[in-house]
């Protein structure tokens, strides 16, 4: 077995077992006139890591592995949108709401699919989830099982947001998470490094984190 260069020690890494994860890429979060934007953000922050998750996407494809895309979103008829996430806050537009991209993270509308330098083939796997967490109201679980996943590999936005919700979930399933530090990103640069932190802290208590580059090598090895 492969092993990544990775913090707070080596990742053993299986890569026939490890599907790459590619949270909620979306234009809601990374354009303007989005959900992010309404939300206050400076949503160019989050373009840096458009090229290291491109080439890790590249790379899963070109050795034929899982990869999952994800997308926050909500019914037309919002039937899956709690109160209490429609009302949080006082965001220029809301969940449901028309903006220039048509109504904020509603599936099926052109703000929430994911950007187009990183748009999912039609063989690739997307979940439209509901909550923070990829595993909520999903069916995850099933797809990954029924692949023989047991590692995960994770990239994509916001960092402390829902790449962390997902990771969370992922490690007290069982799985072995691996968050890739340059190919993630919040609208906090303080969020994201802690978050980095807390996810390897006392022994890779949620996961273990390494740089594209040592994961690309380690994915060259059989
Ligand atoms: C947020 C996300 N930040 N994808 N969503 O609301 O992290």
């Amino acid at each position: 077995m492969a092993t990544i260069d990775a913090r707070p020690f080596a990742f053993p890494f299986d890569k026939r077992k490890a599907a790459l994860m590619i949270i909620d890429m979306q234009r809601d979060f990374l354009e303007h006139g989005g959900f992010g934007e309404a939300l206050g953000n400076d949503v160019t922050l989050l373009g840096a890591i458009v090229p290291a998750v491109g080439r890790l996407l590249q790379a899963w494809r070109a050795h034929d592995l899982t990869i999952i895309h994800t997308m926050e979103c909500h019914r037309p008829d919002l039937s899956d949108l709690p109160a209490a996430k429609r009302d949080r806050g006082e965001p220029k537009l809301r969940i449901g709401e028309i903006g220039p991209m048509g109504r904020i993270l509603v599936a099926g509308e052109p703000g929430t699919e994911i950007i187009a330098a990183l748009s999912p083939r039609g063989d690739e796997i997307v979940i439209e989830k509901p909550g923070k967490g990829a595993f909520y109201a999903t069916n995850l679980s099933e797809i990954l099982k029924s692949r023989g996943i047991t590692q995960l590999v994770f990239t994509g936005v916001t960092t402390e947001v829902c790449v962390q919700t997902t990771m969370r979930e992922a490690n007290d399933r069982g799985y072995e998470c691996l968050l890739v530090e340059d190919a993630t990103e919040s609208y906090f640069p303080n969020f994201k490094a802690a978050t980095l932190d807390m996810v390897r802290a006392q022994g890779a208590i949620v996961g273990w984190t390494a740089l594209t580059n040592d994961i690309l090598q380690g994915l060259s090895h059989d």
